[in-house]
């Protein structure tokens, strides 16, 4: 059997981000007049800047913004969250992470990035994470955002690898759907309840066996 590659989704799998970027639309949503819940926050995984803007306005009841004023609110948002980002240091690498990362260089698994964020390239360079990946997708590349399967197929692609040899590691239902959707397995990382659709789904990298995890994906359809 040809090897397999491992693509990664990056806000919420390999780094907690997910949390400043709450932080960043709670403070949006405050200025604007509303509250904005972590539930509602949900809905905002692994979807684009513009798009995560749209479900917060509707959350608030705003309809009929221009287009300008929606971008400004959205850079205004972006400004906060790169604030933070900038702050990030190694130490915020999810648990596990480098572990199972060192695994997959030992056994010569080719991997690859697909976040939707354009401050991926950021977060890669205060975490120290760009060196583990063969290829790198994010926001600045992708033209659809999540659920559409692109960012993976593009990763897939520039491994040189089909869609069936590839497992994309998510934690966000849009995310999910992406991966399915690309003919791909999906490791959902986090909660079961929200990734129901994943191949299958573990709570973190902590204690998770590259080999181990091969074997259960083998056996088990997208
Ligand atoms: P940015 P991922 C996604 O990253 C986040 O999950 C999502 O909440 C965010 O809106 C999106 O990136 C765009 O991020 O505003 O930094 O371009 O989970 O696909 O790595
Ligand atoms: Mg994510």
């Amino acid at each position: 059997m040809k090897s397999l590659c491992c693509i990664f989704d990056l806000d919420g799998v390999l780094v907690d981000t997910a949390k400043y970027h709450y932080l960043a639309w709670k403070r949006l949503a405050a200025t604007l007049g509303f509250d904005f819940s972590e539930q509602h926050n949900e809905r905002l995984k692994g979807v684009s800047r513009m798009a995560s803007l749209d479900i917060l306005l509707e959350v608030g009841g705003i309809k009929g913004l221009p287009e300008e004023e929606k971008r400004d609110l959205a850079e205004k948002k972006n400004t906060w969250y790169v604030a933070y980002i900038n702050r990030m240091t190694p130490s915020e690498i999810l648990p596990g992470v480098l572990d199972f990362l060192h695994q997959l260089k030992a056994a010569h698994v080719k991997t690859a990035l697909g976040s939707a964020s354009r401050n991926a390239p950021l977060i890669l360079k205060r975490t120290g994470l760009a060196c583990f990946f063969d290829a790198i997708i994010d926001g600045n590349t992708i033209t659809r955002a999540k659920p559409d399967p692109e960012v993976f197929l593009l990763g897939a692609q520039a491994l040189d690898a089909s869609a069936g040899r590839c497992i994309v590691f998510e934690d966000a239902a849009a995310g999910v759907e992406a991966a399915l959707r690309a003919g791909m397995k999906c490791v959902g990382v986090g909660n079961p309840n929200l990734l129901h659709k994943a191949t299958m789904v573990v709570p973190g990298f902590e204690n998770l066996i590259w080999e181990e995890l091969k074997s259960s994906l083998i056996t088990l359809k997208n």
